[in-house]
């Protein structure tokens, strides 16, 4: 249905990416949903709100809403392609994946960086952990501008890394174990030290300038005003051709354009080259902002300001995505019944939903990432995350979705500060909200994404200086602040609040010089921590490590813990989080109390409405406790992070 001035604000909410937008516009604001809900808002007309708003945001700000809204073909869920999934449950929705960043994991050759020989040592710690899949980050052919998502050569292996007979390696190590493993796909850009790229600069008039952005202009004014997510404009110029080339991160990363069939062909074919190879499937980065806006207009202001990039609204959910997905996957994907997961940054629960519903033959899976941040806070503020957050979150994601979604669930990557660092930095609490989370990311219902050293309740550095980071984008925004007139202290604050690197730093694998990570200094480098590294946290039954093992274990034993239903309860009280998973007439019930302090505790009547049974035997926690069965649920308190995991019979 067009949206357009005669529309109510409820037109506009129950269109999927009218709904998303809102809910994005409302998150940056940190405003509630019951501003646009209740009925006043709501039978409001467009029309009208164009008017009261154009003070503050401009008409433009709505019409650049309206073409974005009007010009995807295929938003709504009628849209059925075809019956994909071949059958009900894929491994993907049980699996537990463990990403892995190689530079930071291990380095086998003592030149200090991670590579695949070493990662190959440590498969047997992978599987020991019980974890089913992994995802690398990028290891192929790379100037490393950005740590390897700028590829040179997607069919060869990074000479850090190793070799192509080291991947094979690693590969065959992973299927013997019955593990699987997905890679990187970055296809939005390549590195301009891509063959394709130089081929582009070598003849103006050659088939390869059309696979980017290249466009013919003078040098004081670029195309349009889109902005770069590593500071700066996103237009690169390139004085021999007198040209400009459009990078959305790095000057070294060139956007690909998807409108070039030939190209679109060609990354097919180098996907069914990794499928070929026995890979499992891919993560595919940035992979909604592969369509961009034909004519690549200027960004709106109002909505630049209010997402802090200009030029979002015109790649974000662009008007073919759809069409290109569902391409890739019928040529690439589908001959392999391999495995999708996007990185979608930007996209929410509805556009999420359009992007990976069963039927829709797009992508399996996506991360959504607006748990990762509290409302009206981005990444480089600092502040403390409250957990009931994340609790409301999951609740209304999981309310929104049919029999045909299932989504993941991730708390850490590797670009962003650690969560637990987040809710509490006291380490005092740090082990026990560990564990909580993990708890929680392997009982909520999803597939479940860990990054390395989540198991071993890993934190944020305490970097002292710009010099110790590494990080492309921490290296421009700290420079691009101080451009802007801030304090080196300021902008220090800023830029530690925020660094990727706090994720990046090499794992501890004992309590060496380096960590075991290397014999020599690091590529980049983290404190080292007495007893918090894998070879301490093994010999510590009380550890994260053992913990997370604990519960991997639990879940691999019970179905119902993967595939069951969930069913949230006491959803409205404050501090406490708590829900049943269901499956075939086994149950459990995890409770968590989300804050640093004592949490009363309920009556067990009271959660337990609606279960027949009324036996709950002690799974988990993360708290010692004494009474293992049922008479353990009258304890009048949850402890400050308390986590627990109950089987009813
Ligand atoms: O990240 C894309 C992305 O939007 C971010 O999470 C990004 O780190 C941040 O927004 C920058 O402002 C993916 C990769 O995960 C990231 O490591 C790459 O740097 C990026 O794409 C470019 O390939
Ligand atoms: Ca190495």
């Amino acid at each position: 249905m067009p949206i357009h001035d005669d529309s109510r604000v409820r037109d506009l909410y129950e269109h999927p990416a009218g709904h998303d937008i809102i809910d994005k516009i409302l998150l940056q604001m940190g405003k509630s949903r019951k501003w646009i809900t209740n009925p006043f808002s709501a039978n409001l007309r467009l029309g009208t709100l164009k008017r009261l708003s154009s003070k503050f945001v401009g008409e433009d700000f709505w019409n650049s809403i309206y073409v974005l809204l009007n010009s995807g073909e295929d938003d709504d869920f009628s849209v059925q392609i075809q019956d994909i999934s071949k059958e009900k449950d894929p491994w993907w929705k049980e699996a537990v994946f463990y990403q892995i960043y190689p530079r930071s994991f291990c380095d086998a050759n003592g030149d200090g960086v991670g590579d695949l020989a070493g990662i190959l040592g440590k498969l047997d710690y992978l599987q020991d952990l019980g974890v089913d899949a992994l995802w690398l980050s990028p290891v192929y052919d790379s100037p490393n501008d950005d740590n390897g998502y700028d590829i040179r050569d997607y069919r060869a292996i990074m000479s850090e890394m190793g070799t192509m007979e080291d991947f094979d390696r690693l590969l065959a190590g992973l299927k013997r174990r019955g593990m699987r493993l997905i890679m990187d796909l970055v296809i939005n850009h390549t590195s301009d030290e891509h063959e394709w790229f130089q081929k582009a600069l070598d003849d103006p008039d050659g088939p390869y300038v059309s696979y980017y952005f290249l466009r013919q202009g003078t040098e004081d004014i670029p195309p349009n005003n889109w902005v770069s997510f590593f500071s700066g404009p996103a237009w690169r110029w390139f004085p021999e051709q007198k040209r400009w080339g459009l990078h959305l991160f790095s000057s070294k990363q060139m956007d690909l354009n998807w409108e070039n069939e030939a190209m679109r062909c060609e990354l097919y074919e180098m996907i069914r080259f990794w499928l070929e190879k026995g890979v499992d499937g891919f993560r595919l980065d940035v992979i909604n902002y592969i369509s961009k806006r034909q004519g690549l207009p200027d960004g709106n202001k109002a909505i630049g300001e209010l997402m802090q990039f200009y030029g979002i609204e015109h790649y974000f959910y662009g008007p073919k995505l759809h069409d290109y997905l569902r391409e890739m996957r019928k040529e690439a994907f589908s001959p392999y019944d391999a495995f999708s997961v996007g990185e979608t940054p930007g996209i929410g629960i509805e556009t999420g939903r359009l992007l990976t519903a069963s039927d829709r033959g797009e992508l399996d899976l996506i991360f959504n990432f607006d748990h990762l941040e509290m409302p009206g806070k981005v990444r480089f503020d600092r502040y403390r995350y409250d957990l009931n957050y994340l609790k409301e979150y999951y609740i209304e994601y999981h309310s929104r979705l049919s029999d045909k979604d299932w989504i993941s669930i991730f708390w850490d990557n590797h670009d962003n500060p650690h969560m637990l660092s987040k809710i509490n930095p006291d380490p005092a609490w740090r082990a026990r909200l560990a564990k909580l989370l993990l708890t929680m990311q392997l009982t909520l219902k999803g597939t479940v994404f860990l990054f390395q050293g989540q198991e071993l309740g890993r934190v944020n550095q305490n970097f002292q200086d710009i010099s110790e980071l590494r990080d492309i984008e921490s290296v421009n925004k700290y420079e691009e602040l101080l451009n802007a007139g801030q304090l080196r202290t300021q902008a220090w604050e800023t830029v530690l609040a925020g660094s990727r690197d706090h994720a990046r730093v090499p794992m501890p694998w004992d309590e060496s010089r380096y960590g075991g990570f290397s014999t020599v200094k690091p590529w980049l480098e983290g404190r080292t921590e007495e007893g918090r590294s894998v070879m301490a946290q093994a010999e510590d039954p009380d550890s994260v490590l053992n913990y997370a093992k604990a519960l991997l274990a639990l879940r691999k034993e019970q179905q119902a813990l993967r595939l069951g239903e969930i069913r949230y309860v006491d959803q409205k009280r404050n501090n406490y989080l708590a829900y049943f998973r269901e499956l075939d007439g086994v149950a459990f019930f995890c409770e968590f109390n989300l804050s640093d302090q004592k949490l009363p505790r309920r009556k067990l009547e009271s959660v337990q409405a609606g279960t027949k049974q009324s036996r709950y035997e002690y799974c988990l926690g993360n708290v010692p406790r004494y009474h293992r069965v049922g008479p353990d649920l009258e304890t009048e308190y949850l402890e400050p992070y308390e986590a627990l995991v109950y089987q009813i019979s």
